[in-house]
């Protein structure tokens, strides 16, 4: 017999996701449907309008990867006036960019993720002492390591679940058997979670130095930046310089310490391939190293099926959207250029359920040449390192072997985790020399920081970027000096996708197909899985919410 279990909405994301999964009777998910309950009707609210404004308006799909749809959507303008911007203006976008990252990695493992591996209710009964121990066992020098500390950190605990009122850490699956840590390490780890709130408050500073503003920044124009006066003055870098050194040695001493701590006792997971998925992955390469995009930090590419041995080099004519299993009219397979936005809800059926052979998510389904591909973190280490990128390469390799892991374990939720906290080293490490490059262009004489430009009669263009999240791609086309149509192809969208025409799942469903579940009545496996992949609904879409009363339907808050 076969049983449906319904989550909605899944919480610690951004926006609204109903899962639902059908288990055998040992507990076994057999088939799995991601629905996006909400529409976004911005794509839509863009036509008519002067291009240069969209980079502010697509900004506000979403307010955690703050940012990245600002950028994305400068550069689709500028593609499309056939423009560049100058040497200082692509640096300060890294240096806005790379510290969104590491900010939004860091709240990630710990606020949105962390409580999937950790147990805080059990690091009540940690011995300070033994935790001191078995943090120092993956660092020298752990963040805010001492007995003292985590006896505090303890007693703060207590307090809170003393009074009954949990607050964020109510309705979590407390005591489950799929939790594997001691005590002491859900103690280390449950002190980072708190932190890491103080951490990403400095990386969000970091954003606002040159952004002017955080969430939301506001100094980017097509053709180039407007923080002029921040980028000539060595206070404002220095500002910028102090809170990076705080957030490397957050990243050096909490976060990728506590990856290992985990990764030690969930292994097994990485090598059975738990949430393994498609294994098709793909990115569109990111953080430009020159004025060409040339060098990348991220390269482009896509690995087929796993095979770490090749890298198909990206054809940007193989991306299209399909719509067969999604709220809107239409059944081609259409490039983003061609890209319609008409929605046509159709509901659940008559038991509440999505309709699982008919339409059923708000989120349209992204392919590569066809295939369904999961974009992030893992996508971006799998490709640099199936590509030989040598820092991918060596952090990568360095990582797995601390962690007693060979590369295939990458293919795993635990590995999607795993290769979030390496590629926010990587960042976190290019930074300072970014800054050293910005100076020096400056101090070579270039202080150019915008490049004159109007808005062409017509045109089209399209920026592609690496967004937290994975590939992130714009597509705008002008006529009349205004948007004719906008098109913005996100990583929710890709890894959050409904079934296409050919009932291929999409990333996250594929993810949970195999899972087992130990305690149906607390689906922590599902909730392990999808988190991994960081969903963003709102990046992914907008409104409507039909509600469940299905057996097994799980609120969690
Ligand atoms: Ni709203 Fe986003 C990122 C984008 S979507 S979080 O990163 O683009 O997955
Ligand atoms: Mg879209």
């Amino acid at each position: 017999m076969s049983q449906r279990i319904v989550v909605d909405p899944v919480t610690r994301i951004e926006g609204h996701l109903r899962i639902e999964v059908e288990v055998d009777s040992n507990n076994v998910i057999k088939d799995a449907w991601s629905s996006m309950t909400m529409w976004r009707g911005i794509e839509v609210i863009l036509k008519g309008r002067d291009p240069r404004d969209a980079g502010l308006i697509t900004q506000r799909f979403c307010g955690v990867c703050t940012y990245v749809h600002y950028e994305a959507s400068i550069m689709a303008c500028e593609d499309a006036f056939g423009i560049k911007p100058p040497t200082n203006a692509r640096i300060i976008r890294n240096l806005i960019h790379g510290a969104q990252y590491v900010y939004d990695h860091i709240m990630h493992f710990y606020h949105l993720h962390g409580l999937d591996w950790v147990d805080i209710v059990s690091a009540l009964s940690a011995d300070p002492e033994k935790a001191v121990a078995i943090a120092r066992k993956y660092c020298d020098e752990p963040y805010n390591c001492s007995a003292t500390h985590y006896a505090a950190v303890q007693k703060r605990l207590k307090k809170f679940v003393d009074s009954g009122r949990l607050g964020p850490f109510a309705n979590a699956y407390w005591g489950n058997p799929s939790y594997k840590l001691p005590p002491e390490a859900n103690l280390v780890i449950t002190s980072h979670y708190l932190d890491a709130l103080e951490v990403s408050k400095t990386g969000a500073q970091m954003m606002a130095i040159f952004g002017g503003k955080n969430p939301h920044p506001q100094s980017l124009v097509v053709g180039g930046v407007t923080c002029v006066m921040d980028m000539l003055e060595a206070e404002r870098i220095g500002q910028y310089l102090y809170r990076l050194k705080d957030l490397q040695r957050f990243v050096e001493t909490a976060y990728i310490p506590d990856v290992l701590l985990a990764a030690s006792y969930y292994k097994d997971e990485g090598l059975a391939h738990v949430g393994a998925g498609v294994k098709n992955y793909l990115t569109y390469g990111g953080f430009w190293l020159d004025d060409d995009g040339k060098n990348m930090l991220f390269p482009r590419g896509v690995v087929k099926g796993g095979d770490l041995s090749r890298v198909i080099p990206l054809d940007e004519n193989k991306i299209t959207e399909e719509v067969a299993h999604s709220w809107y009219t239409g059944s081609d397979a259409l490039h983003p250029y061609e890209g319609k936005t008409e929605p046509s809800y159709t509901g659940l059926d008559k038991n509440n359920n999505l309709k699982g052979e008919e339409k059923y998510s708000w989120s349209k389904a992204p392919r590569y040449d066809g295939m369904p591909c999961e974009v992030g973190p893992l996508a971006r280490m799998i490709v640099g390192y199936a590509s030989g990128d040598p820092a991918i390469k060596k952090l990568v390799d360095g990582t797995l072997q601390a962690a007693g892991l060979p590369a295939t374990a990458l293919f795993s939720t635990l590995g999607r985790t795993a290769a979030r906290a390496i590629e926010t080293k990587l960042v976190a490490d290019q930074i300072e020399g970014w800054v050293m490059e910005l100076v020096q262009n400056i101090k070579a004489g270039d202080t150019r920081t915008w490049t004159r430009c109007d808005v062409p009669e017509s045109g089209q263009g399209r920026g592609m970027t690496e967004a937290p999240r994975g590939a992130l791609g714009h597509w705008i086309r002008i006529k009349n000096k205004v948007i004719e149509n906008y098109q913005a192809v996100v990583p929710s969208t890709w890894n959050g996708s409904p079934r296409d025409r050919a009932g291929q799942r999409g990333p996250y469903e594929e993810a949970l197909v195999g899972t087992k579940i130990a305690n149906l009545d607390q689906p922590l496996e599902i909730l392990r899985t999808i988190h991994s992949f960081d969903p963003c609904m709102a990046c992914a879409v907008h409104i409507i919410d039909p509600r469940s009363d299905k057996v097994r339907a799980f609120k969690v808050l």
